[in-house]
């Protein structure tokens, strides 16, 4: 079977929710990738940093093998013996004092809504119902209604109201916008450390530590999403160290099992998990052993295999040497460690025609926002594979 025929059988059965490039893929290993036709080409997406280890990481695939041949879900009604054991081995790396474990990014973020609106009612005092959450403009936390009710992408939200009550909307990178906009009934402030669906904005220098002082002062949860800069990405193993920074509640998922299996994670100081009490929450598929056996080696891996310190070095080079290309299409270079994003001046006509002309030359990249395109391979990439890249990237440019 060619491309085509998978394609096709994408369009003629599949909702047109997306809008994938055509390339058929079906194996992958470390940075590169092949498709069904045996083309090779350099992964430079990594599934939306969901594969900051690298395609089927061996000691991931065996790992997840073993649980497979033992036990792979048995619901929350019972125990089982890799829980704990994920939830230890997460709070030593993270210093976290609490665990919720979800299956995805967006139901991480959905379940720390239910946690700070409970700890605003049950511990701040706050009247029923009054809860406020105040995230930033063009952020990315997810699809699912809520979520997309406080998106200030008009298409994310078109045709989905009405929408959950309770947000408040203020720009990125600005700490007086958020010192502004705290009323008594605010409970949280949600927000990337760097947001990637907006454009890989990388805010002021001191802009996380100034606005965990406002929560601070305003005895607000502070709530890091690093669902996509967490696990090595920014070349720390969590994006708010760069600033020194512990936020209240920190949200993981993605690369949290290496691309093996969805897993996400919210990690909060004693107090936020702690309204919980038994059946104020759940899900099936959360907690399950076989996630947990496969997150546990997905974090050993990318801490004995030096990843984090790889992403930063490897990051600075690719960065640095991006800034160098001459092109009239180039606007900015901008980002932190291996999450990288170049803009294109307007008259470039959108990223998305560079990103075609990459995958001829064999890499793999997606624009965001119409005008950058994201340069996020896994973090095990060298400085030898980022030059075969960069070759690929100037002549494209
Ligand atoms: C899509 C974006 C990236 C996320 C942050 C929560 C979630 C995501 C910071 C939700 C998910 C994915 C979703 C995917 C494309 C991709 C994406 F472009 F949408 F924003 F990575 F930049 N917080 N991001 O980035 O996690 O529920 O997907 O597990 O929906 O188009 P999820």
């Amino acid at each position: 079977m060619d491309a085509q025929y998978f394609i096709d059988l994408e369009e003629q059965f599949g909702a047109h929710y997306d809008q994938p490039l055509d390339v058929v893929l079906h194996r992958g290993e470390g940075i590169w990738v092949w498709d069904i036709e045996g083309n090779k080409y350099m992964d430079c997406l990594a599934a939306y940093s969901a594969v900051n280890q690298g395609h089927a990481h061996p000691k991931i695939k065996q790992a997840m093998i073993e649980q497979l041949q033992k036990l792979t879900l048995t619901s929350r009604a019972f125990r089982n013996d890799q829980l704990g054991l994920f939830y230890k081995e997460i709070c030593e790396l993270t210093n976290a004092h609490k665990v919720l474990p979800m299956n995805s990014g967006a139901e991480a973020v959905e379940t720390v809504i239910k946690a700070v609106r409970k700890w605003g009612y049950k511990i701040k005092g706050i009247p029923p119902d009054q809860a406020e959450v105040i995230v930033c403009e063009n952020n990315f936390h997810g699809r699912t209604i809520s979520i997309i009710g406080f998106s200030s992408n008009q298409q994310y939200r078109d045709g989905f109201g009405p929408f959950t009550p309770g947000f408040k909307i203020i720009p990125f990178g600005d700490s007086n916008a958020l010192e502004d906009a705290v009323t008594p009934n605010t409970v949280a402030f949600l927000v990337e450390p760097i947001q990637g669906e907006g454009g890989i904005i990388v805010p002021p220098p001191g802009y996380l530590k100034q606005i965990k002082e406002i929560c601070e002062k305003h005895n607000i949860v502070s709530i890091f999403d690093e669902i996509q800069t967490g696990l090595g990405r920014t070349g720390k193993l969590l994006a708010e160290e760069h600033e020194g920074v512990d936020a209240d509640v920190t949200l993981i998922g993605k690369a949290l099992s290496g691309g093996f299996y969805p897993i996400s994670a919210i990690l909060s100081n004693s107090e936020v998990l702690g309204v919980f009490i038994p059946g104020d929450h759940g899900s099936t598929f959360g907690g399950n052993p076989l996630a947990c056996a496969v997150a546990r080696t997905a974090l050993k891996v990318l801490i004995e295999e030096n990843m984090i310190e790889n992403a930063a070095k490897v990051g600075d080079y690719f960065m640095s040497k991006l800034k160098t290309i001459k092109s009239p299409h180039i606007k900015e270079v901008r980002g932190k460690g291996l999450m990288i994003g170049v803009e294109l001046v307007p008259e470039a006509g959108g990223a998305r025609r560079f990103c075609h002309q990459l995958l001829q030359q064999g890499l793999l990249c997606k624009e965001t926002h119409k005008h950058v395109i994201r340069f996020t391979p896994p973090l095990t990439i060298s400085k030898e594979d980022v030059d075969w890249a960069l070759e690929r990237i100037e002549s494209v440019l």
